[in-house]
C-alpha cells in the first residue's frame, strides 16, 4: 500500500501564499457558514480509513471490581435505568463509546435487584463471560444468562433485568448506540419498574420456537430484520468450534485458517447477522496458532472467553487473558497469537459496513 507512505501534508495546498485577498475570503467563508475543501482535503478524503477511535484494551480485572463498587453506591432503577458502564475509547474525545458505531459496557446487577424495563430503537445483545442467575426479559420472555450465552434484545423489544439469585452478576453489553447517535434514529419508552414476568425457566419461549438448527417454526415464516433467538446458548457454540477443529483433524477443512475454529451468529429467518447493526463471532484457537495479519473497514470489540494469547494491534502486543476486551479501529491491522486453546467473542458493525458497500479487507502478505 504505497498510500500509507504518503504525509497528509503533501497533500494540502500548503504553499498557497497568504494575501489579504486570501484571508478576507477565508473569513467570508466563515462569516456565512462555509469550509473550503483545499484546506483540509487530505482529512477528508483520507487514503485509506483513519478513525479518531485507537486501539486499546480494557482488563476484566479492573472492570468487575469497579462495576462491583458501583453496585455498592448506586442504586439501579428508573432514569438511570441500568447499572452499565461504558468502555470510553480514549480517541473519541470522552464520549462513552467504545469505537465510533459500538457501544461496549459492563452491566452488573447485585443480590435480588432489578433493572425495569424499558424500550429504545437501538438494538442490543448481551454475551456472558462469568456467572449466571439474572433473567433478561424481553417481550414478557424471561431468558435465562449463563457463562457463554450470547442473547439478544433488538430495537425496540420491551427488556428489563432480574437477578433470582443471591450473588452479584456482570456480563458485557454491545449496542449501536454511536451509530444511532450520528444518524438521529434515537426513541426510548419506560416500561414497568419490575420485569413483567418473574419466572425463571432454563429457556425462554423464544427458544422453544425458534433454535433448533436448520428448522424454523411454519407460523413464522417471515423475514424478520432481527433475529427471533433470544439467546444462543454456550452448549451449541462450544460443540460448533469444537467440531470444525475435529474436522480439520480428519483431514476435512472446516477452519478459516488453520487452527482457528470460527462461527458467526445468525438470523434463521434470512441467514444473515443478529441484527440490521451488529455482527456477533465466536473464535477458537488451537493453541499455537497464530492468524493472518488483516486490516478491515469497520471497527470491532474482542472478549477473550477462555484461555490466554496475544492481540497484535498496529504492532502493539497485548497480553490477554479471561474477560479482557480489545477495540480494533477501523482498518487498523490486527492479529491472535494463541498461547493456549484460545477462546474469543468479537462484535462489530460489518452489516452497516457491507450494507452500505463500503466493505474491504487486506490481508497482510507475510512475505513483503
Ligand atoms: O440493558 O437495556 O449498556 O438500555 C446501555 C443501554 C444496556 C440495557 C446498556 C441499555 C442497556
Amino acid at each position: 500500500m504505497s498510500s500509507d507512505t504518503a504525509d497528509a501534508e503533501d497533500l494540502q495546498n500548503a504553499d498557497l501564499e497568504s494575501t489579504p485577498e486570501l484571508e478576507q475570503l477565508y473569513a467570508d467563508f466563515a462569516a456565512h457558514h462555509l469550509a473550503p475543501l483545499w484546506t483540509q482535503a487530505s482529512e477528508v478524503l483520507t487514503f485509506h480509513p483513519r478513525s479518531d477511535a485507537v486501539p486499546f484494551v480494557w482488563r476484566w480485572d479492573d472492570l468487575y471490581p469497579l462495576a462491583a463498587r458501583s453496585g455498592e453506591l448506586v442504586p439501579v432503577g428508573r432514569g438511570g435505568e441500568r447499572r452499565a458502564i461504558a468502555l470510553a475509547n480514549p480517541g473519541l474525545g470522552g464520549a462513552p463509546y467504545a469505537t465510533p458505531t459500538i457501544w461496549a459496557a459492563i452491566q452488573y446487577l447485585g443480590p435480588r435487584e432489578t433493572a425495569p424495563e424499558h424500550r429504545h430503537a437501538q438494538n442490543a445483545f448481551r454475551f456472558v463471560v462469568e456467572g449466571e442467575g439474572v433473567w433478561t426479559v424481553v417481550n414478557g420472555d424471561p431468558v435465562a444468562m449463563r457463562r457463554g450465552d450470547f442473547l439478544l434484545t433488538p430495537g425496540w423489544n420491551f427488556h428489563g433485568h432480574h437477578n433470582d439469585t443471591d450473588a452479584p452478576m456482570a456480563w458485557i453489553d454491545g449496542l449501536d448506540v454511536p451509530l444511532s447517535d450520528h444518524i438521529d434514529i434515537g426513541f426510548f419508552e419506560y416500561g414497568t419498574e419490575r420485569v413483567t414476568d418473574e419466572a425463571s425457566p432454563d429457556i425462554s419461549r423464544s427458544e422453544r420456537l425458534w433454535a433448533y438448527p436448520g428448522l424454523r417454526p411454519l407460523s413464522g415464516l417471515d423475514e424478520r430484520v432481527s433475529s427471533p433467538i433470544a439467546a444462543y446458548r454456550w452448549e451449541y457454540t462450544d460443540r460448533a468450534v469444537a467440531e470444525q477443529l475435529k474436522l480439520e483433524d480428519e483431514g476435512h477443512p472446516a477452519t478459516v485458517e488453520q487452527g482457528h475454529a470460527a462461527i458467526r451468529y445468525v438470523n434463521p429467518t434470512t441467514g444473515g447477522d443478529v441484527m440490521p447493526t451488529l455482527r456477533a463471532e465466536f473464535h477458537r484457537l488451537r493453541e499455537g496458532t497464530k492468524t493472518q495479519v488483516r486490516h478491515e473497514v469497520g471497527s470491532s470489540v474482542w472478549q477473550v472467553f477462555d484461555g490466554t494469547g496475544v492481540f497484535v494491534i498496529d504492532g502493539v502486543r497485548h497480553a490477554m487473558r479471561r474477560g479482557d476486551l480489545a477495540v480494533v479501529p477501523s482498518w487498523v491491522p490486527w492479529s491472535i497469537e494463541a498461547e493456549s486453546p484460545f477462546d474469543l467473542f468479537r462484535f462489530n458493525d460489518g452489516p452497516v459496513i457491507e450494507r452500505l458497500g463500503f466493505a474491504r479487507t487486506h490481508i497482510v502478505d507475510p512475505e513483503k
